[in-house]
């Protein structure tokens, strides 16, 4: 047996601290930092989320891990080395000693979209003087001892699919900081930066298979590598008031105004594989490469995109080359990326991917069901899938409890409680479901609730 992958040259030292272990995190900003001209000078903690896998897998074999790039052509294979420290999530000691060293200069964060809403449950636990497990929860705790160290200020990056991303952020640790400490709230207003970006690269979950490629291939043990496709993309908009790797010589682009790529992005890319893990899985798919060869899909896809391209306006946003490229990216069936992933936390998820949308078309007279669609497909996804992992999976069980336009009311409800006194809509996304329920494949066999959401160890990004 070949021996596990082990560090050879020293690592650089932490100064950057990373929420959110996972492979999206892999593929992305560490993959961005070890392309840095700089990448010597700056190396990332990274800490796990809920669950502590991840951090000792990659512990065992000092940071280092093999990206995959996947296209047509064949696999092309790097062994990354920014992480220098993987910790467990639960260290929160370790997390503010880091904090606390002016040496760190960014936190970066992939916590998943619902995670900036749920700082609220540890502010008992921060008054009381306890160790916090939410991810809000944490790094106000690392912020708060890097006040009281006069570490200085730093910029927090948010690298989760939000539009303004870098103020939800913001929002986020403020309210639990104003609970906690409101001598805090001002430290962080004065000195915290939150910096807005548009990330992008496909990255499914990890698999046994993957890993016994990488033995095979590279003649050594990787129990974390990550396949993902050679497309990258990272839009930044903010200041780094302690600086930043030059994640510009990786391709890295910085903005003053970047509404218009995230939109582009989470419209376009997010708004389609919404669209293709609901409607595909409905008709009996497993991965986006899959659904897109079915025509109904497509054209789902296709009629969503010619409704946001009425509001993507920018000079710079190339949106017919855009979907060309989508195209081909979302075809690339070599990289199986799994419908079931995408269609976790879907009401955090479709707030931003088909309201704007929606909401805008409806705003100006037409009738949105491209946008509409999405949200139709959905809502047969949970009647099928009911229980699956949503953040308000609890209401969207009692929503299934009704029927016809009451259903669709109090599921649309769930997305925009604005839209949802839209009446014609109502029966038209009712009319939509319908129709969608009538295209499900005589030979569609559903798996049960939650089955089809593995949880493995090395999670892609949620
Ligand atoms: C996907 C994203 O799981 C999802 O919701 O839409 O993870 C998507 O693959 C990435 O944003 C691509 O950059």
């Amino acid at each position: 047996m070949s021996s596990l992958l082990h560090r050879t040259a020293p690592a650089a030292p932490v100064r950057i601290v990373h929420l959110g272990l996972g492979a999206f995190h892999r593929s992305h900003q560490a993959w961005y930092t070890q392309h840095a001209g700089d990448a010597g000078e700056w190396g990332i903690a990274s800490f796990t989320g809920r669950r502590p896998d991840a951090a000792a897998v990659l512990a065992a074999q000092d940071g280092l891990f093999t990206v995959v790039e996947r296209s047509d052509a064949g696999d092309a294979f790097e062994v990354v080395s920014s992480i220098v420290e993987a910790v467990d999530g639960a260290d929160v000691g370790r997390l503010v000693e880091l904090l606390a060293a002016s040496s760190t200069a960014i936190v970066t964060l992939t916590i998943t979209e619902a995670a900036y809403g749920l700082g609220a449950a540890d502010v008992p636990v921060l008054l009381a003087g306890g160790e916090p497990t939410t991810p809000m929860g944490r790094l106000v705790a690392g912020l708060a001892a890097r006040r009281d160290a006069e570490g200085g200020p730093l910029a927090v990056v948010s690298c989760d699919n939000l539009s303004d991303n870098g103020t939800v952020a913001r929002n986020g640790v403020l309210s639990v900081a104003r609970e906690f400490d409101a001598g805090l709230a001002g430290w962080i207003e004065a000195n915290v930066s939150f910096v807005s970006t548009s990330v992008d690269r496909i990255t499914p979950r990890t698999t046994p298979q993957d890993i016994a490629l990488v033995a095979s291939s590279c003649g050594y043990r990787d129990e974390a590598p990550v396949v993902t496709e050679p497309f990258h993309n990272w839009i930044l908009s903010g200041d780094f008031p302690a600086g930043r790797p030059r994640w510009e010589d990786a391709g890295a682009v910085f903005v003053d105004d970047i509404e218009p790529y995230e939109n582009r992005k989470l419209w376009l890319l997010n708004g389609a594989h919404s669209i293709l893990a609901y409607a595909g899985l409905v008709r009996g798919h497993t991965t986006v490469a899959e659904a897109l060869a079915d025509s109904i899909c497509r054209e789902a896809v296709e009629k969503f995109w010619d409704e946001a391209a009425k509001h993507l306006t920018g000079p710079d946003l190339h949106i017919t080359e855009y979907r060309a490229a989508l195209l081909e990216r979302f075809g690339n069936s070599r990289i199986a990326h799994h419908l079931a992933q995408i269609a976790l936390d879907g009401s955090t998820k479709l707030r931003m991917r088909a309201i704007p949308v929606l909401a805008a078309e409806r705003a100006a007279g037409r009738d949105g069901s491209g946008a509409a669609r999405m949200i139709a497909a959905w809502s047969a996804y949970v009647a099928a899938y009911s229980g699956g992992q949503d953040p308000q999976a609890e209401a969207i069980e009692q929503a299934n409890l009704l029927t016809g336009t009451a259903r669709t009311g109090a599921l649309l409800g769930l997305l925009s409680p604005d839209l949802m006194r839209d009446t014609d809509l109502l029966e038209s996304l009712t009319a939509l479901q319908a129709e969608l329920a009538a295209a499900v494949p005589d030979d569609s066999t559903l798996e049960p609730a939650g089955s089809h959401v593995a949880d493995p160890v090395l999670k892609g990004q949620p």
